[in-house]
């Protein structure tokens, strides 16, 4: 029989040890999720549950793209891929979920979804398909997450949380300072695990590193905002 084999992890492997902490990072904040969700008002449980659900499926994908580095001394890109294709998307649902008080339509939640699954597959076309052209296809990639941007910066979310006010303005205007600021960080990392005009500005940076830890910001610091968005408009009732 096998003994259990655990791989060394070298001291300045960074890549290895984001994996780690970020698998451990993501459990922890699943746990705080799913425990704290009951004590909420309904109409916030699903919200929680979904912040739950996205540091999960990452606790999960991190546990595997741990160990894929450790095997193979390579990037995970097709874990990674498939952790935010999942992911992402429910993210937008989160956008949906909140400003739901407001009138969101499942429209505005699809055209999200929409943008975000055509973002991140021509991103995985780039980095793990089409090298060549991965300048071209980051573009591409770019160009619909502007339009997410877009859209909850200045389009109908941003008209719908106005329009609820309060709490909720304030947890979607967070929420769009990640978009635009926290998810800028995964661009980065393409640019410096891509060949392309950019070698010269980004090429020294570890591509898996800059993504571990845009996700451990975005997937924790995204679910944390909803979190305390449940939290003040539970207290708000019981000033009441
Ligand atoms: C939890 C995972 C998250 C929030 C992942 C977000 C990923 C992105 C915003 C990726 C964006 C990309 C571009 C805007 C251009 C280059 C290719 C990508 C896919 C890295």
């Amino acid at each position: 029989m096998n003994a259990l084999l655990i791989s060394k992890l070298a001291t300045n492997d960074y890549v290895g040890f984001t994996f780690f902490v970020g698998c451990m990072a993501m459990m922890a904040a699943s746990v705080f999720f799913f425990f704290s969700m009951n004590s909420f008002d309904k109409k916030w449980r699903t919200s929680i549950l979904v912040s739950g659900l996205i540091t999960f499926i990452a606790a999960v994908h991190y546990y595997y793209m741990r160990d894929y580095w450790a095997e193979n001394g390579e990037s995970p890109t097709f874990f990674r891929y498939v952790d935010w294709i999942l992911t992402v998307p429910l993210m937008c649902v989160e956008f949906y979920l909140i400003l739901k008080v407001a009138g969101a339509t499942k429209k505005l939640m699809w055209t999200l979804i929409g943008a975000s699954v055509v973002m991140l597959v021509t991103g995985y076309w780039g980095e793990g398909v089409d090298r060549d052209n991965a300048a071209i296809w980051g573009g591409v990639s770019g160009a619909a997450y502007f339009y997410i941007v877009y859209l909850i910066f200045f389009g109908e979310a941003k008209s719908l949380a106005t329009q609820a006010g309060g709490h909720v303005l304030n947890a979607h205007n967070i929420l769009c300072k990640f978009v635009l600021i926290g998810w800028a960080i995964y661009p980065i990392g393409y640019m410096a695990g891509t060949p392309g005009w950019y070698d010269g500005i980004f090429g020294g940076l570890e591509m898996d590193v800059i993504y571990n830890i845009g996700d451990a910001i975005n997937k924790i610091g995204f679910g944390l905002v909803v979190y305390s968005l449940a939290v003040n408009s539970s207290s708000n009732q019981q000033a009441a």
